[in-house]
């Protein structure tokens, strides 16, 4: 068996829309039922420079502004998952970027009738997940160890 550390990792935030709403619980639940390991999660409160930098993508949107502005409305809960495959795995849990379009069954989807206060943030590939692990975290608060029902989670040669 790997290790869990060699584990595929991603970044994962609760934006305010899922704070406010009380659904911080609904979502963990979500994580932790699917049998991703939790690895790092803080509360933090995001400041305009962390935002220019997270979202550089779309810095030059008319967007831009309410965007930032919906991020800094409350503390955000940051979480680094980890899993086998876990970026692609979230990715799908989490549902296309409009609410209204995201499917059922989906956090989005069940969750946010926005495109824009769309209750959460996943990274988008492993590379960009590492990225962003160490915009949000230090090493120091991303833990790894191994949950005693990870032979429960996984089959034989699948870890
Ligand atoms: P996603 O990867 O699904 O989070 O989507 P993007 O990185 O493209 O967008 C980041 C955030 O910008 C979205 F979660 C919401 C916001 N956004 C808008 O408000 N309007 C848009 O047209 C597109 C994105």
């Amino acid at each position: 068996m790997r290790r869990v550390t060699d584990m595929e990792k991603t970044l994962v935030l609760l934006k305010p829309s899922c704070v406010e709403r009380h659904l911080i619980g609904e979502v963990i639940s979500r994580i932790e039922k699917r049998g991703i390991i939790i690895s790092g999660m803080k509360m933090m409160q995001l400041d305009e420079n962390i935002l220019r930098e997270h979202y550089s993508h779309l810095v030059d949107k008319p967007f831009f502004p309410d965007l930032a502005a919906s991020m800094m409305a409350s503390p955000v809960v940051a979480m680094v998952l980890k899993g086998v495959d876990v970026v692609s795995v979230f990715r799908e849990m989490v549902g296309v970027t409009n609410g209204r379009k995201a499917a059922p069954g989906t956090i989005r989807g069940d969750l946010s009738m926005s495109g824009s206060l769309n209750i959460i943030h996943a990274s988008d590939s492993p590379e960009n997940a590492e990225i962003e692990i160490n915009r949000f975290f230090k090493p120091a608060e991303v833990f790894d160890y191994t949950p005693q029902d990870l032979k429960f989670i996984y089959g034989e040669g699948e870890i």
